[in-house]
């Protein structure tokens, strides 16, 4: 059984969004075109509470700068996908109706949530994985935004909880700041995940 998951394609992760993603919406026909053909389809939404600890503004840091957090180093984000505002909708175009799950993620002020399944303390769930394996979902093929953080981590977490992981990468845009992208795609070959 296969599950697609659809991670934060959300209007602040594309172009004139707050954190924008170079071509983040040039993904969004191709995503809704491999819907059909799933046993589940899965989407993530990141939706953070106003004035979230991930975000520079709560620290009267720079943008991109980096904080230690009690459960590790955290990049600062400019303000994004906040609750219930517009930057925190899925793009207009996606289509959400073909969602079984939508499974929102980085409400929790303390901890940031880049991973579908785990906080950014590699500790808290999120439920997805109790969700896929009572729907007996062994595979998925992630897509989304952005390939270096929130789908390198969603697809690591998967990997090492025993799901065979392929990401499409054409299906996917990166952050790709300092490395990041480069380093990602290392870390998800290595963690066993098909780039596709
Ligand atoms: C993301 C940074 C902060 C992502 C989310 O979806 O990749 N990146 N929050
Ligand atoms: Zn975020």
């Amino acid at each position: 059984m296969q599950a697609l998951i659809v991670i934060d394609v959300q209007n602040d992760f594309c172009p004139g969004g707050a954190l924008a993603v170079t071509e983040g919406d040039l993904i969004v026909p191709g995503i809704n075109a491999l819907m059909t053909g799933f046993d589940a389809v899965i989407l993530t939404q990141d939706w953070h509470p106003a004035g979230h600890s991930s975000f520079a503004s709560t620290h009267d840091a720079a943008p991109m700068s980096m904080m230690e957090m009690p459960y590790g180093p955290q990049v600062l984000w400019p303000d994004h996908c906040i609750q219930g505002t517009s930057g925190a909708a899925f793009h207009s175009d996606l289509n959400t109706d073909a969602a079984d799950m939508i499974i929102r993620k980085g409400y929790n002020p303390a901890i940031d949530s880049y991973s579908a399944f785990f906080e950014n303390d590699h500790k808290t769930p999120t439920g997805l994985h109790g969700y896929l394996q009572t729907r007996g979902i062994t595979d998925l093929v992630m897509v989304g935004l952005a390939t270096d953080f929130c789908v390198n981590f969603s697809a690591i977490d998967a990997a090492q909880l025993g799901y065979r992981v392929a990401v499409n990468t054409t299906l996917c845009r990166a952050i790709d700041f300092d490395g990041s992208l480069d380093a990602a795609k290392a870390e998800m070959k290595k963690a066993g995940v098909t780039l596709m």
